[in-house]
């Protein structure tokens, strides 16, 4: 039998368990979830102590995984803006300061290409440049409580992926960043046509802190979630996690 509980103690095991999880940003976005009677009813966890809050928490973040997934629309497109809206400056953001950006060298950078894919040569930014170019005026949201429109140009992502031969049904992109970043995005958002491999900042080459020598632009989801300095992008059907994912942001990540 589920158990219902309305002990006024609940209040008190809730932000205890809360106050347990390390980041900030997951906090909010947990409280967001929560009714206190709801969290039982959902997870059919016993709630009488913080573990088993805390259990329930981690099945509902499991959870809305799912149901983001399931309400992605890979046709719906994020808002696109005037270039007169353009934040500027646009700001910078990573986990380190301005002056520990990588300085990525443009002649020997090689983009790995690794996993479930046809054609695993390694691109030049020469022949990366040569491939169909697209503008972008979107909305980058940051999970810090920020945002702000910039204007990205580069190759619709789902080109890219067609071009090496990915398995399409594939269920993770995985990418490996310059400065030890990683993220990973569900397949359908891959080839979202308004995911991309992002060349230029605001009509100039990408510069390197917003993530020489490319970036994936992804408007349908957080900050967290568009990786700069992409050394490596690999297909896989095994779940590679991300920087802020494995401390508790939400996986899905969506905007
Ligand atoms: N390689 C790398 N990519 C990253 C990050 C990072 O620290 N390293 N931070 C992420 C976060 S949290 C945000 S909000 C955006 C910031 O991008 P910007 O500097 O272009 O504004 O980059 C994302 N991609
Ligand atoms: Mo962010």
């Amino acid at each position: 039998m589920r158990k219902t509980i309305h002990h006024p103690d609940q209040d008190i095991i809730i932000k205890e368990a809360l106050g347990r999880i390390d980041s900030p940003a997951r906090r909010r976005f947990l409280k967001g979830s929560l009714t206190l009677g709801g969290l039982s009813l959902l997870t059919g966890c016993d709630l009488s102590d913080s573990a088993g809050v805390e259990g329930a928490l981690r099945r509902i973040d499991r959870f809305n995984d799912r149901v983001q997934a399931w309400l992605f629309d890979p046709k719906r497109l994020a808002p696109i803006y005037a270039e007169s809206l353009i934040t500027r400056p646009f700001p910078f953001n990573a986990f380190y300061g301005l002056n520990r950006v990588p300085q990525v060298d443009a002649d020997s950078f090689r983009l790995e290409v690794t996993g479930l894919v046809a054609d695993r040569h390694p691109w030049t930014l020469t022949e990366l440049r040569a491939l169909p170019q697209t503008d972008q005026v979107t909305r980058h949201i940051c999970v810090e409580g920020w945002s702000a429109i910039g204007k990205w140009g580069g190759v619709p992502f789902h080109v890219f992926l067609k071009r090496i031969g990915a398995d399409l049904n594939a269920r993770y992109v995985g990418f490996k960043c310059a400065d030890d970043y990683y993220t990973s995005i569900d397949m359908p958002t891959a080839l979202h046509p308004q995911t991309q491999l992002t060349l230029t900042y605001d009509g100039e080459t990408l510069p390197a802190r917003y993530g020489f020598p490319m970036k994936i632009r992804i408007p349908t989801k957080l900050g967290y979630k568009n990786p700069k300095h992409v050394q490596a992008i690999f297909v896989t059907n095994s779940y590679p996690g991300g920087y802020w994912e494995d401390q508790g942001y939400n996986w899905f990540g969506g905007s």
